[in-house]
């Protein structure tokens, strides 16, 4: 009989509860675009008041709202400070450039976190040969840092160098809920530091489609236009919010499942011989498996293999894999990756 398949590439293949389905069913619409959809207002009411900011506006996805807070912010020939390792610059098909037509100016960071110190040396002076600094990304958590949370002091310390030199700070929180939830605090704790944020509902909280982008009204005006100029102003959108709104208001606090779930993960498979997986770095939903150097085969054919026993991962380097917990990867899955990885593992080692 075929195993069944575990996919852990990412909380992005989620599926809508059956709550969410019913929600899209009854859910009153209107012409968006007028204003009109009473549930896109409400969501958008609804998370401004989460993420304690003036507005918010309803946006396709993750990459949409990052896209439209950075180009109401920052112009051609400005400059955006982000960390070297952030989605903005990595995973978003270069849009900075397509778009807004900013450049990125990328800084290492500590497990994807920017020191104040160091984003204030990055920031340019007035100088004519110099391009202007407008925008401070903060990614948080931090993706390709293994699901990092950004220290609180960090951001602190970034928003008060932001202000001293009048520039903006947009926070991508794809999963600033996991974080939230983590730390033990609301949401509008660490959005605090941010002018404008942009979260997923469409990750660990399983909505289908969407994330919000909040910050002050007369920004989200200028994010509202655009929107529009991305083709994302959309009409009965209410369809689409209303599971939004479900993952909102039911799916925040189960979050701290998959953050044991990811544990549980790291330490069933930090012995394995061939893995380094580094534990105590496991702070929310993502787990890196590092294939040592001398291991028989690449990581790539290792993926290959677990694909084969319905275990499906992601490659996120040459030698990394990465492993994402969600509602849909249970406790029982969880031992059960473990089991095959070690199969796989004792078929290959020679
Ligand atoms: N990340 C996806 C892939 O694009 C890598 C994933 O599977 O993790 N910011 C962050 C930090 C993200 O991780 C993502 C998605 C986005 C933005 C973009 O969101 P979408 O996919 O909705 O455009």
């Amino acid at each position: 009989m075929m195993a069944t398949i575990i996919d852990l590439r990412s909380d992005t293949v989620t599926k809508p509860t059956d709550e969410m389905r019913e929600a899209m069913l009854r859910a009153e619409v209107g012409d968006d675009v007028y204003g009109e959809d009473p549930t896109v207002t409400q969501i958008q009411e609804m998370a401004a008041e989460m993420l304690g900011k003036e507005a918010a506006l309803f946006v396709t996805s993750g990459t949409q709202g990052n896209q439209v807070a950075i180009a109401a912010q920052a112009g051609r020939g400005e400059e955006i400070i982000a960390e070297a390792e952030s989605h903005i610059f990595y995973y978003e098909a270069g849009a900075v450039a397509a778009i807004a037509g900013a450049q990125l100016r990328q800084l290492p960071g500590t497990r994807g976190s920017l020191l104040p110190e160091s984003v204030e040396a990055a920031v340019r002076p007035l100088d004519i040969h110099q391009p202007p600094t407008r925008l401070i990304c903060l990614e948080n958590t931090h993706n390709r840092a293994g699901g990092a949370i950004l220290p609180l002091a960090h951001l602190q310390g970034v928003a008060k160098v932001a202000e001293r030199y009048g520039i903006s700070v947009h926070m991508d929180g794809a999963r600033l809920f996991n974080a939230a939830v983590a730390l033990g605090i609301p949401i509008r704790e660490i959005a605090q530091y941010a002018d404008t944020v942009q979260v997923c509902l469409s990750k660990g909280l399983a909505a289908p489609i969407g994330s919000i982008v909040a910050g002050s009204t007369k920004f989200i005006e200028e994010a509202r236009v655009w929107r529009k100029r991305l083709g994302g102003g959309m009409r009965q959108a209410g369809v689409i919010a209303a599971p939004g709104m479900i993952a909102l208001q039911t799916m925040v606090e189960r979050l701290a499942v998959d953050h044991e779930n990811a544990k549980r993960l790291a330490n069933g498979l930090k012995n394995l011989p061939g893995l380094r997986v580094d534990v105590e770095s496991v702070e929310t939903n993502i787990v890196l498996v590092q294939v040592e150097e001398h291991f028989p085969i690449s990581a790539e054919e290792l993926i290959r293999k677990l694909a084969a026993l319905g275990v499906r991962v992601s490659q996120f380097g040459a030698q990394t894999i990465r492993m994402v917990t969600h509602k849909d990867v249970l406790e029982e899955d969880i031992e059960d990756v473990i089991e095959r990885v070690t199969n796989c593992l004792g078929a290959i080692s020679p």
